[in-house]
């Protein structure tokens, strides 16, 4: 963080009179089963006071409960924020697939476990959890075969059908470590992620199908291929049934493999610190990260949260629109609700198709008991118009929001036109680093006020830290940067042959304490309110991307100079990208070049990082250190030129009339 490169000062806590506050609506409680797992908001104090004061005590119990060890552990916590050395549960030994999918097929073999709602609404199955053993246990089989030994990683680029699912608790089955790449990701980015995780195997599908469209998936994989020497085979799973190019020796159809092979295979045993997955997250450097999560804490992360912060019960079914790619496909698509013995609903589609009533259909259709999505998606279906609803949603009870601060008047419409006064919801704070919830209301407990995620987590111990002084301010009212002062089970251990990366990003920043990288600030009641990212983070529909990433797909451009990204407001996608670059030829300075510009992002990173506009001038704003000074590029496209600071320690400060000239030609 610099002078430069810091977000635009955010909005200060809402005065007490300034915001509403909702209490749990009666409604809640007629659903389900009629109670929350916590009697009453002292029961959650009560319960937070003894994860902050005896932690060891709380988790221990907790894990005990919700997972099934084969071992038990003795030591619960080791190792401090200070060293970067936390382990948990340290003795025990488990199995995720074995927590997932065994114990429940054991108990209740009929009871559906993954609800398939495909793109065309009229396909799509239920899965039960006996058949999804069976299932597990065959592919677990056939990467076996494959060659694929603990602690080996296999790289998944599936869209959001039932196999992908599979895919993932395949891999933890045999003790791999699945490392997931978003299938909107370019062929460029899976190559990258390939070769840094060092996956053997790559698990994908012929095509995809998404919002009535294809999508070229086997194409994109054999690209990113070719330069992936050490990927030895790739299994390819029929979605569509289009041809595709063949590698003869390396590619291998799903449907032919899993009918070699037996319907069990034992679940391989497994220390509770052994990683379980890689997820690869923007850095505020150009290469993405590889963030670890470890079996026994993530899974006890995933586990409680699901129960406590969604109030998951036996017979509920949970949606969660999120993609596997992402980390919260990760925990509330696949772990959270199969941990806790309940069906999942796995979209394939999107939010728009057929049309805009698709959700909400989706949700009368299959009983949903719990919705989560993020606030981009709600944008836009408020947008559409509230005609689309026509669904009763009867059973809902849940109504969870993630990714990106959700505004008032979004949050206030989720709550009125989608739950009908008779849904609780959870703004859930969180990051892949975190595993799971860290600051969140509780269903069924925590009052609300639109616009914050209001209380920790268990065990979660939040500080708001002066970013000048790098003090702790204490008590409320407090406005800073969001800090962590305990260890919690499902944090990150470390970035995949990048420790020191995770030291100096997580660790490093503030000592003693994990460093979130959002501005936040705690109102007079304790209520935490998040404000965005302090780094060069931008928020794109609730994807995090990083500005230099982007402005390093522009640079790989033979026609660019420099590029400067930033992420401004959009009513729409929450933040946008807009880039600016200097050419090095100023004659290419015409619309082809910005389209090929953005084609290149397109290419380099995927379709969702593309910037919105192009902007093409003379030279960056720089400081005499040569530090861009983003700041400025981001006011200038607010339209807040009037007060752009002092710019005299620009090397050369006649360059920001000429981008405000270029900015307003444009527009
Ligand atoms: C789960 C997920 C993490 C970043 C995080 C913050 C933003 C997530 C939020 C939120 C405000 C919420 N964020 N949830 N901001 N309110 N409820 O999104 O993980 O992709 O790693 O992004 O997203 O800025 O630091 P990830």
């Amino acid at each position: 963080m610099s002078e430069g490169d810091s977000n635009p000062p955010q909005p200060a806590v809402p005065e007490a009179h300034e915001v509403d506050t909702y209490h749990v609506p009666k409604a809640f409680f007629s659903k389900g089963t009629g109670k929350a797992h916590l009697k009453d908001l002292d029961h959650y104090h009560e319960l937070y006071k003894h994860s902050i004061d005896d932690p060891h005590a709380f988790w221990a119990k907790l894990a005990r409960e919700l997972l099934t060890f084969e071992r038990d552990f003795q030591t619960v916590h080791s190792g401090s924020l200070t060293n970067g050395d936390n382990a948990w549960f340290v003795e025990g030994r488990l199995n995720a697939s074995y927590n997932c999918v065994d114990r429940h097929a054991f108990k209740n073999p009929n009871k559906a476990a993954i609800i398939y709602e495909a793109d065309e609404p009229s396909e799509g199955r239920t899965i039960t959890y006996g058949e999804l053993l069976r299932e597990v246990c065959r592919v677990a089989y056939v990467l076996q075969q494959m060659g694929v030994k603990k602690g080996d990683t296999v790289a998944i680029y599936l869209p959001m059908i039932p196999e992908a699912i599979i895919a993932f608790l395949a891999i933890t089955r045999i003790g791999a470590i699945h490392s997931v790449v978003f299938a909107g990701f370019s062929s460029d980015s899976l190559k990258d992620r390939v070769i840094d995780a060092r996956s053997k195997v790559v698990i994908t599908a012929d095509e995809g199908k998404r919002g009535g469209k294809l999508i070229g998936t086997k194409k994109i994989v054999d690209e990113a291929l070719k330069k992936c020497p050490d990927v030895k085979h790739c299994l390819v799973y029929r979605r569509t049934g289009t041809e595709v190019p063949w590698t003869e020796g390396r590619d291998f159809w799903w449907h032919e493999e899993v009918e070699k092979w037996p319907n069990y295979i034992a679940p391989e045993s497994m220390s509770s610190e052994d990683p379980l997955f890689l997820l690869y997250t923007s850095g505020s450097t150009g290469k993405p990260k590889g963030v670890m999560h470890t079996t026994a804490g993530y899974l006890v992360g995933a586990a409680a949260t699901g129960k406590y912060v969604f109030d998951i019960h036996d017979d509920d079914v949970f949606f969660c629109g999120g993609d596997v790619g992402w980390i919260t496909g990760h925990t509330y698509v696949v772990y959270a609700p199969l941990l806790l013995g309940v069906a999942s609903v796995v979209f394939e589609g999107t939010p728009a198709y057929p049309n805009f009533s698709r959700y909400w259909e989706v949700i009368d259709k299959h009983n949903v008991s719990q919705f989560y999505v993020a606030p981009t998606a709600l944008r836009l279906l408020k947008r559409a118009g509230d005609e689309h609803i026509k669904s009763e949603m009867n059973n809902l009870r849940v109504l969870g929001s993630v990714g990106e601060p959700i505004a008032a008047e979004v949050w206030k419409w989720y709550h009125e036109k989608v739950g009908k006064e008779e849904a609780h919801i959870v703004d859930t704070y969180w990051q892949t680093e975190t595993g799971s919830h860290v600051i969140t209301p509780l269903a069924g407990i925590t009052s609300t006020k639109p616009g914050s995620a209001s209380l920790p987590f268990f065990g979660i111990e939040p500080a708001i830290i002066d970013p000048v002084s790098g003090e702790e301010l204490k008590g409320n009212d407090v406005e800073g940067v969001l800090a962590f002062k305990q260890p919690w089970p499902s944090m990150a251990r470390t970035v995949w042959g990048a420790h020191k990366r995770y030291m100096d990003t997580y660790l490093n920043v503030y000592k003693g304490f994990y460093f979130t990288g959002d501005g936040a600030g705690r109102d007079h009641e304790g209520y935490y309110w998040i404000r965005g990212r302090v780094d060069d983070g931008v928020n794109v529909s609730g994807h995090r991307l990083s500005t230099a990433e982007i402005e390093a797909a522009l640079i790989e451009s033979p026609l660019v100079a420099e590029a400067a990204v930033v992420g401004v407001h959009d009513d729409l996608t929450g933040q946008a990208v807009n880039a600016f670059v200097a050419l090095k030829d100023p004659s290419q300075d015409n619309d082809q070049t910005k389209k090929d510009l953005i084609l290149q992002v397109r290419k380099s990173i995927g379709p969702f990082a593309a910037p919105k506009a192009v902007f093409v001038i003379p030279d960056l704003p720089k400081t005499r250190s040569g530090k861009i000074m983003r700041r400025i590029l981001r006011k200038i496209l607010s339209g807040e030129e009037e007060s752009l600071g002092d710019t005299s320690t620009l090397s050369d400060p006649a360059v920001v009339d000429k981008i405000i000239e270029r900015v307003h030609a444009v527009r």
